[in-house]
């Protein structure tokens, strides 16, 4: 079912791989006109403009915008004990990771009379996005409640597409995750609209806030929703881009080639778009993937959907020299989650440098991360662990400095400011500096 591409003739410290290595045609851009006037009607909309966007979107009326307390409750009581259980579980090992996330403030003395200090300051009102609509994600409830709360933010609302199956309202196992998680306000609002909803917020007929605006949205969600949130950056905070799952395995001819195909196939359920790549060293390790992924694959409970991902172009088998080259390819991929199933994962895993979660050996899966690592699941894809971290304790704060310079402080390096803003032709600055000593 995955193609293969031979690299092993090609310098890939010096190619372009661009167009060797897989990746989904996911443009997000050219979906943002689709969303501007969705936008647009609920800035200048309210609650029933929502109601009437669920209606069009979603396929069912939402009872009203907020669910209500009781709401939560009834589905908190309705939980199944096991899933509760586990959830429980997830739950307190996620608050365990990411508490130990959370940076220490700290002040610096540069002389006498000269300090910096660095506080960490969360951001006060965080929206979450939970997806609803080709799957739902009780388990991404915890992995955006869970940082927020670990960064101290006060002010929390989820949203939630509504569910045409409960009555309008979001999936119940994702209310009970709320409830969980001591979380009471909840939207059933899902697309482009539920983050619009949040950046500009719904007032109510007296003028007040139904939803008041928050300043950061973060949370994984369909093309519309990454759109919808490039459109409003600015307007609001968001986190990094979390597109179509990937998961690339990097094994060598000790790896167990069912485990590795069950991996592979585990992340290309999510998605026809998701990604499953495999970089091997071994004929025949992957002979005995491909295999074992024709064994796996029919009869899955999502076949089509896998069997999709698995055709696509953003999945497929890239055949390496070495585990040198290995760790070229996988660094140029930049995969959300790369597992490491080697005879010696240990050498490798301190020379990958992008990946937005590394599972290390046999025993650590990616669906592991996914439910009850304590690792966060929202994760950089496309490329962006590049230059992006999954959702953690610090999406959450904001770093402020204070400077306390006493007159003594100030002195010792008035005279080298006036040189610089001379420099930059910017003399207002040097003679604010020069007139405290006037
Ligand atoms: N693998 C997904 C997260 C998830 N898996 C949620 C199961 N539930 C992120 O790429
Ligand atoms: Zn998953």
């Amino acid at each position: 079912m995955l193609s293969v591409t031979d690299l092993r003739p090609l310098d890939t410290a010096t190619a372009d791989l661009s167009r060797i290595i897989p990746r989904a045609n996911v443009d997000v851009s050219s979906v943002v006109p689709v969303v501007a006037p969705i936008i647009e009607q609920v800035r200048h909309g309210g609650e029933q403009t929502l109601l009437d966007l669920a209606e069009r979107f979603d396929g069912v009326r939402p009872p009203a915008l907020r669910v209500p307390g009781e709401g939560l409750e009834a589905a908190l009581a309705g939980l199944d004990p096991r899933v509760r259980a586990a959830l429980e579980e997830s739950i307190r090992r996620a608050r365990l990771v990411h508490a130990a996330q959370h940076p220490q403030d700290s002040t610096v003395e540069l002389g006498e009379g000269a300090v910096v200090e660095n506080h960490w300051i969360p951001v006060g009102r965080v929206g979450l996005y939970v997806p609803g609509g080709r799957a739902v994600y009780p388990s991404s409830v915890v992995m955006n409640v869970v940082p927020a709360q670990a960064a101290g933010v006060g002010s929390l609302a989820v949203t939630s597409p509504p569910q045409r199956d409960h009555g309008g309202l979001p999936h119940p196992t994702v209310l009970a995750a709320c409830a969980l998680l001591g979380v009471d306000e909840v939207y059933a609002a899902g697309g482009a609209q539920a983050v619009a909803m949040l950046a500009h917020g719904v007032q109510d007929d007296d003028g007040g806030w139904l939803c008041a605006p928050v300043d950061l949205v973060t949370g994984p969600g369909n093309v519309y929703v990454a759109a919808a949130k490039r459109a409003l950056q600015g307007v609001i905070g968001v986190d990094a881009e979390a597109g179509p799952s990937e998961i690339a395995v990097i094994a060598d001819g000790t790896a167990r080639a069912d485990w590795v195909a069950a991996d592979l196939i585990s992340q290309s359920e999510h998605d026809p778009l998701a990604a499953s790549v495999l970089i091997t060293d071994s004929e025949d390790l992957l002979r005995d993937v491909l295999a074992a992924i024709e064994a796996q694959v029919p009869g899955a409970f999502h076949e089509d959907q896998i069997r999709e991902a698995l055709t696509g172009p953003q999945s497929g088998v890239l055949l390496v020299r070495d585990m040198d080259q290995a760790v070229e390819v996988s660094d140029r991929y930049a995969t959300e989650h790369l597992e490491i199933q080697t005879r010696d994962p240990e050498a490798l895993v301190g020379r990958i440098r992008n990946a937005g979660a590394v599972f290390v050996g046999p025993y650590a899966p990616v669906p592991l991360g996914d439910y009850s690592a304590g690792s966060n699941h929202v994760l950089p894809t496309s490329g962006t662990a590049r230059h992006s971290s999954g959702l953690n304790t610090v999406t959450f704060l904001r770093l402020q400095q204070r400077i306390r310079y006493t007159e003594t402080g100030l002195e010792e390096v008035a005279d080298g400011i006036g040189v610089l803003a001379e420099d930059e032709r910017l003399p207002a600055h040097g003679a604010a500096i020069r007139a405290r000593f006037a």
